[in-house]
């Protein structure tokens, strides 16, 4: 492929109205990926970009997997699509199962969606309607955490606890929120914070002011992703667990970012040592190849709405997507769920993560970095604000680093990695060095 046959108009680039991106100095400065392979994106000037954060979290097998792209053409030939409601398709079934063998015990039921988003959603309403069929029909109330993400769709903005992301819209769902896990004296912590897990006691507070009988879940990300990589504080994640058990709260995990090795374990759930009632995954599920989420339910949860369906022939939930279970979807997740589990991959995040915290945390004392955090293969740096421009320094850091040949993410007040699972030391090496030196070249 030359040049010329990615170059484009000015009208084709005013065309795209781009998500989560400053489109105006986009547009100014384009940063156009064309191809990629293993853990590499290749631009539009055909450099070769090392790709520290697996596409956006969720390619950590690496890019162009023979396994998932021989899986999804012959998908394509054999069955294009076929009806989610009421009809069925092989794969879906295949797949749900494949994904249980991830989860922790209990969690063995997947009702599929087609982004993390609707994961966050589709849970929201799966919990408020399990507790009516429970016949407690005023736990309704949902709450989530500050700093928190779920997505973009009015459950998950409204649960969710980035500022700077609900601004703009107005209502949302009704919603109260957590304190979020950040201590200033936890700067600099390797891995999980040694204090903080008291912050979960605010679920008390919050069932005094609502009452238990009115709420219906707790929402969390184990590890928060966007907000810049917050590991829980140890023992927070197991408080939470206990209050939500001791008043009847059910607690949904969203994994889109932990889910499926990140975390150096197969789920977040089982790296923290906690089991939700309901999971949220995305992303790695596919290994971002096709778009896919999924939420998974404790087996009873489903049974009570088996056993509170009505008729045989009634649906028991009204709920689902034209997309859900796409047999294209299913298949790239068949066939980057087997890799995941043939490779060995998740077992090597483990290992290396040593590796890659003694590296990231060897950046402490380069301009502006104000904090470093890391878990398995995510980590996040806090940077300190210009005057008056909080976000503007991750930008440049960004920018810096994308002119080197490194892709990471800048979002907030921080920048974030997210490495691929096949990433080697030598890469690791020459990415935080790449970093250090970005940091350093600020005004
Ligand atoms: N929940 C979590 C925990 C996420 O990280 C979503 C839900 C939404 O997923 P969809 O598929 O609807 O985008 C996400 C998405 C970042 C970053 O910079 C994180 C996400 C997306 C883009 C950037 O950390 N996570």
């Amino acid at each position: 492929m030359t040049h010329s046959d990615t170059a484009l108009t000015q009208n084709q680039l005013d065309s795209f109205w781009m998500p989560y991106t400053a489109n105006r100095q986009f547009k100014k400065d384009p940063r156009i990926i064309t191809a990629a392979k293993g853990a590499y994106l290749t631009d539009d000037q055909g450099r070769q970009i090392f790709d520290g954060l697996s596409g956006l979290w969720c390619c950590g097998l690496g890019h162009g997997v023979p396994e998932i792209s021989e899986a999804i053409s012959h998908q394509v030939q054999q069955l294009d699509y076929a009806p989610a409601f009421q009809y069925g398709h092989p794969k879906a079934f295949q797949l749900a199962e494949k994904v249980t063998e991830f989860m922790p015990d209990g969690l063995n039921r997947v009702f599929f969606t087609n982004s993390g988003s609707e994961a966050a959603d589709t849970s929201l309403k799966i919990a408020r309607a399990y507790w009516r069929k429970k016949g407690l029909p005023t736990k309704t109330k949902l709450i989530g955490r500050i700093k928190g993400y779920h997505g973009v769709n009015f459950g998950g903005f409204s649960l969710g606890g980035i500022g700077a992301n609900r601004a703009l819209f107005g209502d949302g769902v009704a919603a109260d929120h957590l304190p979020h896990t950040v201590i200033p004296g936890n700067a600099f912590t390797r891995g999980l914070p040694a204090t903080g897990a008291e912050r979960a006691d605010d679920l008390l507070e919050l069932i005094a002011l609502h009452d238990a009988s009115n709420i219906a879940a707790v929402i969390i990300e184990p590890l928060a992703g966007s907000a810049g990589v917050l590991p829980p504080p140890e023992n927070y994640l197991q408080r939470l667990r206990k209050i939500c058990d001791d008043h009847n709260i059910l607690l949904i995990f969203d994994e889109v970012i932990c889910g499926f090795g990140r975390m150096g374990a197969n789920t977040g759930a089982a790296a923290f040592g906690v089991v939700p009632d309901l999971m949220n995954i995305a992303k790695q599920l596919t290994n971002g190849v096709v778009p896919m989420g999924a939420v998974v339910a404790r087996q009873d949860i489903y049974e009570t709405f088996m056993e509170t369906g009505g008729p045989e022939y009634m649906m028991e939930i009204p709920h689902g997507y034209t997309y859900s279970g796409h047999p294209v979807a299913c298949a790239a997740g068949l066939a980057a769920l087997g890799v995941l589990q043939s490779s060995g991959l998740i077992q090597r995040v483990k290992q290396m993560s040593g590796y890659f915290e003694d590296a990231v945390h060897s950046l402490k004392g380069r301009k502006y970095i104000s904090d470093i955090r890391n878990f398995g293969f995510a980590a996040g740096f806090s940077v300190e604000a210009a005057p008056g421009e909080p976000a503007l320094r991750p930008y440049q850091v960004a920018m810096d680093m994308w002119k080197k040949g490194f892709y990471v993410r800048y979002g907030g007040d921080t920048i974030q990695l997210g490495l691929p699972f096949i990433s080697k030391t030598d890469e690791i090496d020459l990415l935080v060095e790449a970093l250090g030196d970005s940091f350093n070249a600020l005004a």
